[in-house]
């Protein structure tokens, strides 16, 4: 127990060890996979080799007669149950999009989509059955290639009669927001500046610590499903609507959760299947992907080309950007897949304020699993993007990179700034995190080394990376999302429950899965009604207990969330004020209450909360007409994203001959406006900043010619673990955030949006000396090596 007086002054701010880390480390949770229930049924998925394929005959009998086993579905037992989702978000109206049965029908469309499906008594008979289902495949030619299938040279889906999902634009001219991009290109290329580049984002996994999982029990009244995923409302949602029954009929638990980044943002084939098999069967089902089935079957990110052309003047300031971008849906949309490029349509621009802005983007199928969010989704594509552009055009102009950043950038006394995507940037100051990292880091210092290692022409040459980052995030206020033609609104809710004893349950729509949201939302309940940190539970993955929510994506659970239970708290004020008042015998305008003391202005006369609470549960003694509760709800819609910022920068050795790249110093300074757990925060940034980097120096998706999966293990999908990475120096600067009472801005992603051009840019300044202004992520030893050996003969 902490002891009163050891509390901290204020909750909001202090680095508070997360409640829910007891549990977690000590194994004392249940994950989805840990969940037994009586007569249980286990689940194996016959998954195709293919990318491409006719599926001519599938002959189940050897399995459905092997040990233990209940029942074996195939495509034609589920096809009239469309679980899928193929139009969740259709960014235009006229966007293609093929049905994507939970079993495929007659034809598969990426390697590891679901053939069939065996039910059994356990999970290795239900494995080994699947292994005699005898599936006769038609190969078919396979789009695998993201340009290639863009001209539509061989066709993901023949019925489509094309790859091209939807062709989406954005353009600064139409819009009114700036001015006409290409006659900024034109004024450019006439003794300006303009810089033309081609950037690959590759396909990366979101690789979370706990693959995915799902129970279905449909014995009691309601079905109950509990599943590892982000967001248990949308799939009480989707689960309610595939089967043609009432949500009060669902009930959805996310227990613990291990991690998601984005990658159980889904309502998958997985969680319909085992739907539908508990139905079936009648029996609780259960299925818990392999590490293998979740690489290569759980949706992957990024996946783009993007085609830039920046213009600017001689010295340097930016007129105009024009982004043409191919995106790689993969085989099939899933819940945001189609709009992962929009989200980063808006941030191209980033924190510099140039006129002119078109975005081009053209969605495009390919025979690969199916892409949609991860970690960042669309903001990270984007910073790289116009980093890595800013660098170029300091390069051209001959400047610090630092230099063209602040000539371009939007001064702290413009804000709010309206962006030329038409965005009210409320608060930032680029200025402080910039010269507070510069600090951090020794900049100057680190330069002059930079300077003396290639006047010594040493075959390890240092180069630094600047990355000056802004993101769009807590999604999000719904009007927008309405523009942008998605399913759903970007609201949360949150309800403040007062228990007779004092201690209080709160109870959040947002759905935590390792950013420690019960402790972050005990620290501004406790602040908010001055109720000891300890005395407060938080209640969250359940929709039965939390049925009204949005959860968590697109770092929006405090910046929405948080602000939900805000106002729920004072709407427990202002309940409490008429009973306090009535208390105290005073007019309840005379009652002011901080501390968690209601008084009387001007007096010790005072009435402790928990002696207000308890009046109120008792109701002996309550004014007329007052209700005899303090619980309160509130739903908050936001009315502006949350724009965190920051500068990173990074230090790296570059070995000339051998093309080993080494970080040696990484520095922060991020702005989320006012922080309430920097414990999280750290923690937060360390791992966002970590994915990063292992997208610039390690992660990729790697298909073959045939469109199998080659990276489909963690000895070939290079996750780094902790003896890869670095410590890394992370601060803050504080602009507080407008759009909500907390002043707080989102953290979640901010990492791995800001870090990987960092380190790319470190990369490429060590080596453009040798004449190189380019490698392509992820930049191997090989991949550098190439280039400076190629470099090396063009000179
Ligand atoms: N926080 C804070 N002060 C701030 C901002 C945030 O103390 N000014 C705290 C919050 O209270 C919360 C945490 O930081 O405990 C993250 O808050 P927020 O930025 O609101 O992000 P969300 O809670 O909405 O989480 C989503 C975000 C996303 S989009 C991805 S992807 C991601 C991430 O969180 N996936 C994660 N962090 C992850 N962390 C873990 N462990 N696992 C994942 O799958």
């Amino acid at each position: 127990m902490t002891a009163v007086d050891d509390r901290p002054a204020t909750e909001i701010g202090s680095s508070r060890k997360r409640k829910e880390d007891q549990r977690l480390i000590t194994g004392r949770t249940k994950w989805t996979d840990n969940i037994q229930l009586q007569g249980m049924l286990h689940l194996a998925m016959v998954r195709s080799p293919f990318a491409h394929a006719k599926i001519t005959a599938i002959d189940t009998s050897a399995a459905a007669a092997a040990p233990g086993v209940s029942a074996v579905m195939t495509g034609e037992d589920v096809k009239d149950i469309q679980g899928s989702l193929p139009n969740a978000w259709p960014i235009t109206a006229d966007q293609k999009a093929p049905p994507h049965p939970s079993i495929a029908v007659d034809r598969v469309a990426f390697a590891g989509e679901i053939v069939a499906v065996v039910v059994a008594r356990s999970a290795r008979a239900a494995r080994d059955a699947a292994e005699l289902v005898d599936v006769d495949y038609d190969e078919l030619p396979a789009a695998l290639d993201l340009k290639e299938s863009a001209e539509d040279t061989v066709l993901a889906h023949p019925d489509l009669g094309t790859n091209k999902s939807a062709f989406w634009q954005f353009d600064s001219a139409d819009a009114g927001t700036g001015t006409a991009v290409d006659d900024a290109i034109a004024t450019a290329r006439d003794g300006g500046i303009v810089i033309e580049r081609e950037y690959r984002q590759q396909r990366l996994i979101p690789a979370f610590m706990e693959p995915r999982s799902f129970v279905c029990d449909p014995t009691g009244e309601q079905i109950t499903i509990w599943s590892s995923t982000q967001v248990p409302h949308f799939v009480r949602i989707f689960t309610a609507a595939t089967l043609g029954i009432p949500e009060s009929k669902v009930r959805v638990i996310a227990p613990d959760v291990g991690g998601g980044f984005g990658g159980k943002l889904q309502y998958t084939p997985e969680e319909v299947i085992v739907t539908l098999a508990a139905r079936k069967t009648g029996k609780p089902v259960k299925y818990t992907e392999t590490r293998s089935e979740s690489l290569l079957s759980a949706h992957h990110g990024r996946d783009q080309w993007q085609r830039l052309t920046l213009a600017a003047t001689k010295d340097g300031t930016v007129t105009g950007l024009k982004v043409d971008l191919l995106a790689d849906m993969g085989a099939y949309l899933g819940l945001v897949t189609s709009g992962v490029p929009i989200l980063g349509a808006f941030m191209f621009n980033a924190i510099y304020k140039f006129p002119a802005y078109q975005f081009n983007c053209t969605n495009v199928f390919t025979n690969k699993t199916w892409t949609d969010a991860y970690r960042g989704a669309g903001r990270p594509e984007a910073t790289f993007a116009i980093e890595r552009l800013m660098d170029e055009l300091a390069a051209e102009v001959g400047v610090d990179p630092l230099e063209i950043r602040e000539k371009n950038w939007i001064k702290h006394e413009e804000f709010p700034f309206t962006s030329v995507c038409g965005l009210e940037y409320d608060s930032g100051n680029y200025e402080a995190a910039t010269a507070r990292a510069k600090d951090l880091f020794d900049y100057d210092g680190l330069r002059r080394e930079q300077q003396e290692r290639r006047d010594r022409k040493d075959r390890v040459q240092l180069g630094i990376g600047v990355s000056t980052f802004t993101e769009m995030c807590g999604l999000a206020p719904s009007r927008v999302l309405g523009s942008l033609s998605y399913a759903a609104g970007g609201w949360e809710h949150a309800e403040v429950r007062m228990l007779p004893t004092g201690k209080v349950e709160v109870v959040t729509g947002a759905s935590a899965h390792g950013q420690g949201h019960e402790t972050a939302w005990s620290q501004i309940v406790a602040d908010r009604l001055g109720i000891p940190f300890d005395d407060i539970e938080v209640l969250h993955g359940d929709t039965q207990v939390a049925p009204r929510g949005l959860d968590t994506y697109g770092s929006r659970s405090l910046v929405v969330g948080g602000q939900a239970l805000v106002m729920a708290a004072d709407r427990v004020i202002e309940k409490a004020k008429p009973i306090a008042a009535h208390m105290l015998e005073a007019s309840v305008d005379d009652i002011e209450f901080s501390g968690g003391t209601f008084k009387v202005k001007g007096t010790d006369n005072g009435k402790a909360m928990a002696e207000v609470v308890w009046a109120a549960f008792t109701a002996h003694d309550l004014p007329e007409g007052t209700e005899p509760t303090l619980d309160a709800e509130a739903t908050f819609d936001p009315s502006n994203f949350s724009f965190p910022h920051g500068t990173h920068l990074c230090a790296t050795e570059v070995d000339t001959e051998t093309g080993a790249v080494k970080i040696r110093s990484y520095v922060s300074v991020d702005d989320i406006g006012n922080i309430i757990n920097p414990l999280i925060v750290e923690g937060q940034m360390h791992g966002g900043i970590v994915q990063g980097i292992a997208q610039a120096l390690w992660e990729e998706a790697v298909y073959d010619d045939q469109g199998t999966l080659v990276s489909g293990s963690f000895v070939d999908y290079t996750l780094p673990t902790s003896a890869d990475t670095i410590s890394f120096v992370t601060d803050n600067t504080v602009s507080p955030a407008t759009s909500n009472d907390l002043g707080a801005k989102g953290v979640g992603e901010a990492g791995c949006i800001a870090s990987t051009p960092a380190v790319v840019n470190s990369i490429v300044d060590a080596v453009r000396p040798l004449g190189i202004n380019d490698i392509q992520m992820p930049c191997t030893p090989e991949r550098v090596w190439r280039a400076i050996q190629s470099a090396g003969s063009q000179q």
